[in-house]
């Protein structure tokens, strides 16, 4: 927990999570067959939530629950499957854990329909529309939004990533759609920003992102980020096939020590310990 932070609040409807306070851990599920690190993990919504259960036992603080893999290159999957793989996972989460469920999806019916299942946060990798309707669905809802930066789609976004200078694009990308939010509505408590790690970005953009992390925290908003197991870890580390489990613990560390706020990850237990310990520690600095 950085010191001299200023107090933020991050409302998602009946959830009220006050900053600054110790790093949340959002666990992933992905009810998908082609996710890029644990596609086919959850043949079925059972096993989903069951995962959902045991990542909330292992400390997550928040679980989100997608059905359509954004990986570079991904196809778009038809809104009536991203609500068959979704909806019941959220609707068996939701009676059995008591932690926020967010949604993570690029359509406004699919986030409709979530909410009505029981999530509370809408986890918008698509935040770079033109279009209001999610936002008007946010602002309606009272839902919690994490508006997160990419350049292009899935479908293209690793072609040719370019920028002048990607940390204040990505941040003047934040200040345009909290003013857009603010006109659909949406109250600036209930918004997250995220960079978008390797959404439309060189692995030399995801460092840059990394080590420019402090300057989004001026923004007042809390910050999620989403660095686990990304293939800019393994080429980094010139380790392509391992599991890049440590290389993500390495960015966490850093990146709580920088104000983020909070961490999407496959790999809950381990994020949690390397977080606990970085706190213990900085509680301690003089
Ligand atoms: N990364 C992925 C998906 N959703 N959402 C946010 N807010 N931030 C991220 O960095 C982010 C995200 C990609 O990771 P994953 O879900 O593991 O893979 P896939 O998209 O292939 O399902």
């Amino acid at each position: 927990m950085p010191a001299l932070l200023s107090k933020m609040i991050f409302r998602a409807r009946q959830f009220e999570l006050v900053f600054p306070r110790p790093a949340l851990v959002m666990g992933i599920i992905n009810v998908t067959p082609d996710s890029f690190s644990d596609g086919g993990t959850c043949p079925d919504a059972e096993s989903a939530a069951a995962q959902g259960a045991e990542m909330v036992r292992a400390g997550a603080d928040l679980l989100d629950v997608g059905g359509e893999s954004t990986r570079p290159g991904a196809k778009p999957v038809p809104m009536e499957e991203e609500l068959r793989r979704v909806l019941p996972v959220i609707e068996m989460l939701a009676a059995r854990i008591k932690v926020p469920i967010s949604v993570d999806t690029m359509k406004p019916a699919v986030a409709r329909a979530a909410l009505a299942a029981g999530a509370s946060i809408v986890n918008d990798v698509g935040a770079n529309r033109e279009d209001d309707a999610m936002w008007r669905l946010v602002a309606e809802s009272g839902a919690g939004y994490v508006a997160m930066h990419m350049q292009g789609t899935p479908a293209t976004m690793q072609e040719h990533p370019r920028y002048e200078d990607v940390v204040s694009e990505v941040r003047d990308f934040f200040c345009g759609r909290l003013g857009r939010l603010k006109v659909a509505g949406v109250r600036e408590e209930q918004v997250v920003f995220d960079p978008g790690i390797g959404f439309g970005k060189t692995v030399e953009h995801n460092l840059q992102l990394l080590a420019g992390l402090r300057s989004f925290t001026s923004l007042g908003r809390p910050l999620l980020l989403g660095v686990s197991r990304k293939s800019f870890i393994g080429k980094v580390s010139g380790m392509t096939d391992g599991e890049r489990v440590s290389g993500g613990l390495a960015c966490t560390v850093l990146a709580a020590e920088a104000g983020v706020e909070i961490f999407r990850t496959h790999d809950v237990a381990e994020t949690v310990q390397a977080l606990r310990m970085a706190e213990a520690i900085r509680a301690r600095r003089t």
